[in-house]
């Protein structure tokens, strides 16, 4: 197999297709993103884990356009709560990608949860997918942490308000875009992309 010359990243997130357009901008490989077509199907994320989400997110994109397809599934994973958000981050509150009302509630979840039992992390998996919808890899990143007291922080997106890497003394909204794509879960699976990518 060959490196393909064209991956269209396949989100609806925009945050997302900042940090990935970010992350492999020294791979030499024409990245697209859905802006660039007209009619993208719908993908219900349905399976049990974040590399069952995004590898039916890759495939079922990459199917329908007959590209090669990176797709992202990735979630807050909080040991108190037993894990969750997990897969279900995005639509925690009820509306998908509601992240203010996601952030209240996580918060109000975790009220009263002691400094030492707010561990949590985040979680990426990114997979590719061929032009036939087949998925080439799937690649993982963790992002250890824990849950802030309360929202800090204006950039980035999501739970990044809420979540701090205790080596850092500060969430990761407080963190410019080159800063959390150093450390990131995202960025971590990126690298591993990356490496996988070159080396096909
Ligand atoms: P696509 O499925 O179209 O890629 P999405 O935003 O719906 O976009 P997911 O289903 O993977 O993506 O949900 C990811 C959720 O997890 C996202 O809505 C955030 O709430 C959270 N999340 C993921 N990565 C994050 C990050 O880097 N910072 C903060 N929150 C993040």
């Amino acid at each position: 197999m060959t490196m393909p010359e064209t991956i269209v990243i396949g989100t609806g997130n925009a945050h997302k297709v900042v940090e990935i357009r970010d992350a492999l901008r020294s791979v030499p490989v024409k990245l697209l993103d859905l802006t660039a077509f007209a009619d993208v199907p719908e993908v219900i994320e349905d399976r049990d884990s974040f590399a069952g989400n995004a590898s039916k997110k890759a495939c079922e994109i990459a199917q329908a356009l007959g590209c090669w397809v990176m797709a992202d599934d990735s979630g807050l994973v909080v040991d108190a709560l037993g894990g969750a958000p997990g897969i279900y981050s995005a639509r925690y509150a009820g509306e998908h990608g509601d992240y203010k009302a996601n952030n209240e509630k996580l918060l109000r979840e975790m009220a009263g949860v002691p400094e030492e039992k707010r561990g949590a992390r985040f979680v990426c998996v990114i997979a590719l997918a061929d032009p036939v919808g087949k998925v080439a890899f799937t690649v993982e990143g963790i992002f250890e942490g824990k849950i802030a007291q309360k929202e800090i922080g204006e950039n980035g997106f999501g739970y990044d308000p809420v979540f701090y890497p205790p080596e850092q003394g500060r969430t990761v909204a407080e963190m410019t875009l080159e800063e959390k794509n150093r450390v990131s879960h995202r960025a971590l699976a990126l690298k591993a992309f990356r490496k996988r990518l070159l080396g096909m």
